[in-house]
């Protein structure tokens, strides 16, 4: 985020897109509520109807995967209507003309028929964006799990430069993180392309320093993104895999390429807290400690290093994951892996990231937790970013052009699937499985169908239907609800034995390479008897108060397995 979480509750609008905030982030949802109270405006762009929608000023249900249109369609409105903030425009970016001539693709009738939202609405949030000071914009997986993700974040600081709504307090460009510590993974060089603190590989200076600093040789050329890892083990070049804190086998695009690959690598490690799906491939499973029984820190969604303190020991033979790795390297005589805990490998954090220099367990335990960038003892820690001057100096528009989902519905695949998350599990529900509250809440899979959809396809709310892509098929209950628009299907990747990622198109983003989990094409179909040979059977059925659930048959492992 390049703001700070508080700040949402004082901003005067918000645009939320993409995120089913009170789902997946529900603290930050409080400061949304908190906003609208005071009188802020909230504008939510989402396919489906999400819990935002019901206290948003505007909803924009748009079509999967028409975001760049949709947003370069409200750019124009502000530049048509001189909306913008030229004094910002002028003295803060570049760019600005290139930009502007691709917004002419972008007219607000052809926007409405891309989007399916119409034109009136698109202008009316341009207009109620533009008006109101300071705009937060708060996106997440619904803008970047798209072939043209990169090209949906470009849009969003576009949009909050043309208006002046970046380097002050409750506006910005805000994605929200998902994982509790995925920003730390990533400011710690957990990416293929940077050291820690986002210093680049290919970077000779930057990578000089850690040689340095390491006392070795490092590569001179970055790693391979996930994505990319699996096509490398599928053909035989990447032979051996050390996979910590991960589920692939449930949560990538396209499963049975995943498994396929699973099985064509030679050696495979997984670390995991619990037995997984992906654990059943490796020949080495070790096994880790959870985040309530070791010592560390978190950094959170703001850029905020926090402590996380140890309040039990490990199960068994379970050690904390930095253990476990300086162990590995021990083995293989690796110098320099020798923490003697977690306060030490922080200490070599420090004084190879500048952002993280001034941060340290004794400021972290009297302040409570600091945000990034930190460069000294003496600094606060930074509360918004791109104050005065963006990182790069002058903030740079990007020209953007509309491209297609790369799998669009036809006459064999007729609804776009769109997936997602319940508020009841998290991802390959490895953990929320095994709480039976939990499991009361959200005990299986269902795949939302339109009304219209459902009644043309003669599928009652709770039936069981197959769900079919070019990929796989998936046996599943209906849930009919216009809470999804006629077209478009929704599922979570949460239920192994009905898992969307069979389904899913593994077509990527080319520049960050992450999959297109938003948009793939499937058919939805019954799968039980006719209504009328269903009332037969149960007639012939000897006891007939069997429950409902009891009756239907059980769901078949995923074909494509
Ligand atoms: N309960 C729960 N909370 C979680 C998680 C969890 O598994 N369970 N996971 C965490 C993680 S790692 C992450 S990354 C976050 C993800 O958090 P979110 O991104 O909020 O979650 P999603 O449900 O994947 O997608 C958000 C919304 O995008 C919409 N959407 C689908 N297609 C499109 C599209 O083309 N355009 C737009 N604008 N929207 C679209 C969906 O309808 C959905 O409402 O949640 C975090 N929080
Ligand atoms: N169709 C579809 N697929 C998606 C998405 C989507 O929206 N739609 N979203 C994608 C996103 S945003 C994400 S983040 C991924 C998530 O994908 P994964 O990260 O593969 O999913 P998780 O279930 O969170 O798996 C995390 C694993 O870490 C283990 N674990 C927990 N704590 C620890 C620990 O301290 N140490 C170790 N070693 N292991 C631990 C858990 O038991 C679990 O097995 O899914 C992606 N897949
Ligand atoms: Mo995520």
């Amino acid at each position: 985020m390049t703001n700070s979480i508080e700040e949402i509750g004082n901003a005067a609008c918000m645009f939320a897109i993409g995120t089913n905030t009170t789902a997946d982030h529900p603290v930050i949802a409080l400061e949304i509520k908190e906003a609208v109270k005071k009188g802020g405006k909230l504008i939510v762009a989402d396919p489906r109807h999400i819990d935002l929608v019901d206290i948003a000023d505007i909803w924009l249900r748009h079509q999967p995967g028409s975001d760049v249109a949709l947003m370069m369609g409200m750019m124009k409105v502000i530049v048509d209507e001189g909306l913008l903030d030229q004094e910002f425009v002028d003295d803060r970016c570049e760019n600005f003309d290139e930009f502007k001539a691709s917004l002419a693709n972008f007219e607000i009738d052809k926007v409405a028929r891309i989007t399916g939202v119409p034109a009136e609405d698109i202008a009316a949030a341009a207009r109620m964006y533009a008006a109101h000071s300071p705009a937060s914009i708060l996106y997440c997986m619904g803008i970047t799990q798209h072939t043209h993700g990169t090209d949906n974040v470009m849009a969003t600081a576009n949009l909050a430069m043309l208006t002046g709504n970046i380097g002050k307090p409750s506006a910005g460009v805000n994605p929200l993180r998902g994982q509790n510590n995925v920003q730390g993974a990533c400011d710690l060089g957990a990416l293929p392309n940077v050291y820690t603190g986002y210093q680049q590989v290919a970077d000779d200076e930057a990578r000089a320093r850690f040689e340095k600093a390491w006392g070795c040789q490092l590569p001179e050329k970055p790693g391979l993104p996930l994505t990319e890892m699996f096509h490398a083990m599928e053909e035989g070049w990447i032979k051996c895999v050390y996979l910590m804190g991960e589920n692939p086998v449930l949560s990538d695009p396209d499963t049975s390429h995943i498994r396929e690959a699973l099985e064509k690598a030679e050696f495979l490690v997984v670390q995991d807290i619990f037995m997984t799906e992906t654990a059943e491939f490796a020949d080495v499973v070790l096994p880790a400690a959870s985040f309530a029984e070791k010592d560390g820190t978190f950094a959170n969604t703001e850029r905020r290093v926090q402590r996380v303190r140890k309040a039990f020991d490990p199960p068994g033979q379970a050690r904390a994951d930095w253990q476990i790795v300086c162990d590995i390297a021990h083995r293989m005589e690796k110098k320099g892996l020798d923490f003697a805990n977690a306060e030490a490998v922080f200490e070599e954090i420090r004084k190879v990231t500048p952002s993280y220099k001034g941060i340290s367990y004794k400021r972290l335990d009297k302040e409570g937790g600091i945000q990034w960038p930190c460069p000294s003892d003496d600094h606060p820690g930074t509360k918004f970013l791109h104050s005065g001057q963006f990182t790069r100096g002058k903030g740079r528009f990007a020209p953007l052009a509309y491209r297609e989902p790369a799998e669009l519905p036809d006459a064999e695949y007729p609804l776009v699937l769109t997936t997602g998350r319940s508020p009841y599990h998290y991802h390959t529900a490895t953990m929320t499985r095994k709480s039976a509250g939990l499991n009361t809440l959200g005990p299986e899979e269902l795949v939302w169908i339109n009304p219209e959809d459902a009644q043309k396809l003669g599928i009652d709310n709770g039936e069981w239907v197959t769900v079919t892509s070019r990929r796989g098929t998936v046996p599943v209950r209906a849930n009919v609800t216009d809470k999804t628009q006629p077209g478009v299907v929704f599922m979570t990747f949460h239920y192994a034995e009905a898992c969307a990622n069979v389904l899913t198109n593994p077509a990527i983003d080319p520049v960050c390479k992450t999959p297109e989990f938003k948009v793939c094409a499937v058919k939805v179909e019954r799968k039980t008897e006719t209504p009328a040979a269903r009332l037969e059977a149960t007639a012939e059925e000897p006891e007939p108060a069997q429950s409902e659930q009891s009756e239907e048959p059980e769901p078949e492992a995923a074909t494509a397995t």
